[in-house]
């Protein structure tokens, strides 16, 4: 099928979701320590809400913190190149703000890395996935506030400094393009208040762009050659008719939700058309004095994605019908697709477009970050797990990579979600499953959070064993 054979193949998962051990080690509260797995609409979508009591179902996540040894040990046995996580920003400074970073966290991830290292997994690491220090949110208003650019440029330069010699790969902010919607305002930019305010979001927005420009400079001063990506939520929305009033909608929802933080961090610069969509709106980015410079001296060395779905744009959403079930992006439904239990239309080959777009765009080197199907399963009574419908989304999105390399495209790496499964992002519930690994807890927090390999484990093994021929 022809995948280069240093092709990057692996897994990802993110520390709010699986490390649990909210409070030990000196950490202090993210935003979503803060979260209870609330009631679903019925899209079965929810951001989990902040409230005062429940089961907060990120305080134990699968108890990574305690099991990383026996976890990476499984990733090993896969095969892994390398293994996608996020560092718990909490961890290392408490509230946000502290100068002096608390060591019991640093030294936790050194013995991840250290493990990662003796099975030759390559670890690439996000630096903030959804989980700002709750203080922060609190007492600074996130990323809406200028100051918390300071913060996480040093939060960043720590980590730099400190595994310069352990860690290659990093991603600045998990899904930066989620700021572009009414719902990441809380969970990526840290701002707490129940009503949106659109102009608040971009200007945090903006402070969350200089942030990451910044850390690129500053990761490349301190180690030539770290590869520092951004990483967003891509999401093709293809245009519901041929009508050309529908492609001019699919165009523009795809220039502000996929192309505009990706143009920033990749071209270094805003782009004309949110220029004009800011003015049209009346919405005031402010630039300080230098700003421009910092966003042209940070552009990054790769672009990764999180893949899952594809949607539809057109002109008369009203009319229109069916609107998508479970995507935050709007759109409407492809008659075409199918749907998971969750309502996410499948469509492998619409990655394989989504690829040539990308690279045509930016042609700069393409990680997938995410990409999986969450579903429920069934341990069987001898304690197997048949998750062919697991393996069969998986094989038909490697199908369509392959053929996208064929066709030009320089695609190095490809990490699957929640490869061991563990709290979703989106609903704080266990049973959306994406592992290859089983972990034995439920939604309520119930279980012995033992380990077990799915059919699907075996499969992958293969897979990454064969470098994609064996599918
Ligand atoms: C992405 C997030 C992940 C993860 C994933 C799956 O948006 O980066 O953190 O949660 O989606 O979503 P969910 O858990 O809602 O199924």
């Amino acid at each position: 099928m022809g995948f280069p054979k240093d092709f990057l193949w692996g897994g990802a998962t993110a520390a709010n979701q699986c490390e649990g051990a909210w409070d030990v080690g000196g950490k202090g509260e993210s935003i979503p320590d803060h979260m209870r797995a609330g009631g679903l609409n019925k899209h079965r979508v929810m951001t989990p809400t902040i409230e005062s009591d429940g089961y907060y179902p990120n305080h134990d996540g699968i108890d990574f913190y305690h099991r990383y040894k026996e976890d990476i040990a499984l990733f090993a046995e896969m095969g892994f190149k390398v293994f996608r996580l996020s560092i718990a920003w909490s961890r290392i400074f408490p509230k946000g703000d502290e100068t002096e970073p608390n060591e019991e966290g640093l030294a936790f991830y050194d013995q991840v890395f250290d493990e990662c290292k003796k099975y030759g997994i390559e670890p690439l690491v996000t630096i903030s996935h959804f989980e700002l220090p709750y203080a922060l949110a609190e007492n600074y208003g996130g990323f809406a506030n200028r100051k918390t650019i300071d913060f996480f440029v040093n939060y960043a330069t720590v980590l730099f400094d400190r595994y310069k010699d352990k860690v290659k790969y990093w991603l600045t902010f998990n899904e930066i393009n989620f700021g572009t919607l009414p719902l990441g305002g809380r969970n990526l930019l840290g701002i707490l208040d129940d009503e949106d305010n659109e102009a608040r979001r971009f200007q945090a927005l903006h402070h969350m762009f200089i942030a990451s420009a910044k850390a690129v400079k500053i990761g490349h001063e301190i180690n030539p050659n770290f590869q520092i990506g951004c990483m967003l939520a891509y999401m093709t929305m293809y245009p519901l008719t041929c009508k050309p009033e529908d492609a001019l909608a699919s165009q523009e929802l795809v220039k502000k939700l996929n192309w505009f933080c990706g143009d920033v961090q990749v071209k270094g610069k805003y782009p004309y058309y949110m220029k004009n969509y800011f003015a049209k709106h009346d919405i005031q980015v402010e630039f300080e004095a230098g700003d421009e410079e910092i966003l042209q001296e940070g552009t990054v060395d790769y672009y990764t994605f999180s893949y899952y779905m594809t949607s539809c744009a057109t002109a008369n959403i009203e009319e229109s019908g069916d609107r998508v079930g479970g995507n935050l992006f709007g759109g409407v439904k492809n008659n075409y697709l199918e749907t998971s239990e969750w309502g996410w239309q499948i469509d492998p080959v619409g990655l394989r477009f989504t690829l040539n777009e990308l690279y045509d765009r930016y042609e700069i080197p393409l990680m997938i970050v995410e990409n999986g199907l969450g579903a429920v399963d069934k341990v069987e009574a001898d304690g197997s797990i048949h998750d062919d419908y697991r393996i069969d989304y998986v094989r038909r999105h490697i199908v369509e990579m392959s053929k996208a390399i064929q066709d030009g495209v320089d695609l190095i790496g490809y990490t699957p979600w929640g490869c061991i499964d563990l709290v979703s992002g989106g609903t704080g519930e266990m049973s959306k499953r994406y592992g290859f690994i089983y972990v034995d807890k439920d939604d309520k927090g119930n279980g012995s959070f033992d380990r077990s390999r799915k059919d699907s484990f075996y499969w992958y093994k293969k897979v990454i064993e064969s470098n994609g021929e064996e599918l």
